[in-house]
């Protein structure tokens, strides 16, 4: 039965059925099941097979919305539990994220959030169209370890290197890892601006999350 339980859970988040993924997760924390078990075999797997079908063109971005809302359904039922101190995944740190001022692209950015707690850091998203100045004073209050911006247009990943900037000018920009993304945004561009880090998927963000943790 357990192990059926997992492939229901990847199934329901790769088929975008966000009822059934609600159902199963609260079904999940009811039997007790091992967290990292329905994170990694369940829903997470699914997110990532969605991922992959889109990138090879067998998923469509209305597809892909629907997957990544099925997780994220899932993850509010689970995130309590994730973020419990006897959890057996412990958070690896905290994540401020948002879309940067003038653009209201959000779904790749929620992606990386949902796999970033899934991969067990606490994530903290401001939403979109997030103004500089706005993004600066949460970082002032809220401490973070990492600083996400998305932007999805040529027109305001800019917005991205004026933030790190504001942060230097405030004094505060080596107490936080700002990590880029979002597809007009290149490795060379994330140096340019003085960022910390970019990748250009979701999964490589948690990877570069952790390296960017351990050094
Ligand atoms: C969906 C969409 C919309 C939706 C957004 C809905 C939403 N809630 O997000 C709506 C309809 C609202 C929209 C509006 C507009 N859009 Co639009 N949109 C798209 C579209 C089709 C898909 C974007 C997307 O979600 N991709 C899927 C996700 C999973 O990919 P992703 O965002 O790149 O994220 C991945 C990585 O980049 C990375 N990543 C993302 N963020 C981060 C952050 C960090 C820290 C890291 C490490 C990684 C990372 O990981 C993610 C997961 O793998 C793209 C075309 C395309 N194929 O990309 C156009 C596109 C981005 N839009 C475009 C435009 C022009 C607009 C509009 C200006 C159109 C208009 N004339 O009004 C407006 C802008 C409004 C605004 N002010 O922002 C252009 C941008 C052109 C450019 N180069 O600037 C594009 C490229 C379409 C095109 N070919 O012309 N859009």
């Amino acid at each position: 039965m357990s192990e059926e339980i997992y492939a229901k859970m990847k199934d329901a988040v790769l088929e975008g059925e966000e009822d059934d993924a609600k159902a199963l997760a609260e079904e999940a924390l009811a039997q007790g099941l091992p967290l990292k078990k329905v994170m990694d075999d369940g829903f997470l797997a699914g997110i990532q097979e969605a991922g992959r079908l889109y990138s090879s063109g067998e998923y469509f971005l209305p597809d892909l919305m629907c997957s990544a809302d099925s997780m994220k359904a899932a993850l509010a039922v689970l995130e309590e539990e994730i973020k419990k101190p006897t959890s057996e995944i412990k958070s690896k740190g905290t994540v401020l994220m948002a879309t940067v001022q003038g653009d209201v692209h959000d779904i790749g950015k929620v992606i990386v959030g949902s796999m970033l707690t899934a991969a067990g850091y606490s994530v903290t998203d401001l939403g979109v169209s997030v103004q500089n100045a706005e993004v600066v004073k949460a970082v002032e209050e809220q401490k973070p370890d990492f600083l996400a911006l998305s932007a999805l247009l040529t027109t305001t990943m800019e917005e991205q290197g004026r933030v790190i900037g504001l942060l230097n000018d405030g004094g505060i920009r080596g107490s936080v890892k700002v990590m880029v993304g979002g597809a007009p945004v290149t490795k060379e561009f994330g140096d340019k601006i003085g960022a910390d880090g970019y990748s250009d998927d979701a999964v490589g963000a948690v990877a570069l999350a952790d390296g960017l943790g351990a050094s």
